[in-house]
């Protein structure tokens, strides 16, 4: 029950492997730091909606919107895409169940890097549902890339740094691994 990561011999370093293939680690991207986690809880890391599979990261796997997108794609996914209501309301959810009380601001599919002011989708469409804050995006300080926060009562998206180090949101199609091609 408390059983202390001293080394990373128990949890393999990236935690239980069981079939969570999510936490195959990304080559490029090592990290010492993950074999210092206590406890992988990736119970309450995956979830299905619409066909799709959603990964949210856990705090411990979190890193900036490129280095995300890298990690979703390893894993033949890529940052989740937020075109409805349903989907919004099931990824607040989800993550105000595990980022239960944070303020974490987590990434998903949406930045205006291409072109400041107009934020699109990672897969190329336009904006047509969306969801920002009263008060966003205001490109502050240059900020380019939307989040979620748990506690934001409006599930409203935020625009943030992307070299923020973030948790962050994957989608795949279901029963879809290592295969890189979307
Ligand atoms: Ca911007
Ligand atoms: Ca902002």
């Amino acid at each position: 029950m408390s059983k202390k990561p001293n080394n990373a011999d128990s949890w393999g370093c990236l935690g239980t492997r069981d079939g969570a293939s999510w936490y195959d680690q990304v080559p490029q991207l090592s990290s010492p730091y993950i074999c210092e986690r206590t406890r992988v809880s990736d119970k309450n890391s995956e979830a299905s909606f619409g066909g799709l599979d959603y990964f949210t990261s856990p705090s411990w796997l979190a890193r900036s919107f490129s280095d995300a997108r890298t990690y979703c794609q390893y894993h033949g996914a890529d940052l989740a895409l937020i075109k409805s209501h349903d989907i919004n309301t099931f990824l607040h959810v989800r993550i105000s169940e595990e980022y239960s009380g944070s303020d974490d601001q987590i990434f998903f599919g949406l930045t205006d890097q291409a072109n400041d002011g107009t934020f699109i989708w990672i897969d190329g469409t336009p904006l047509q549902y969306s969801s920002w804050r009263s008060d966003q995006p205001n490109d502050y300080n240059g900020q380019d890339c939307a989040t979620l926060t748990p506690t934001n009562p409006d599930m409203g998206w935020v625009d943030v740094s992307c070299n923020g180090i973030r948790p962050f949101i994957c989608e795949r199609y279901q029963g879809k691994s290592h295969a890189n091609d979307v």
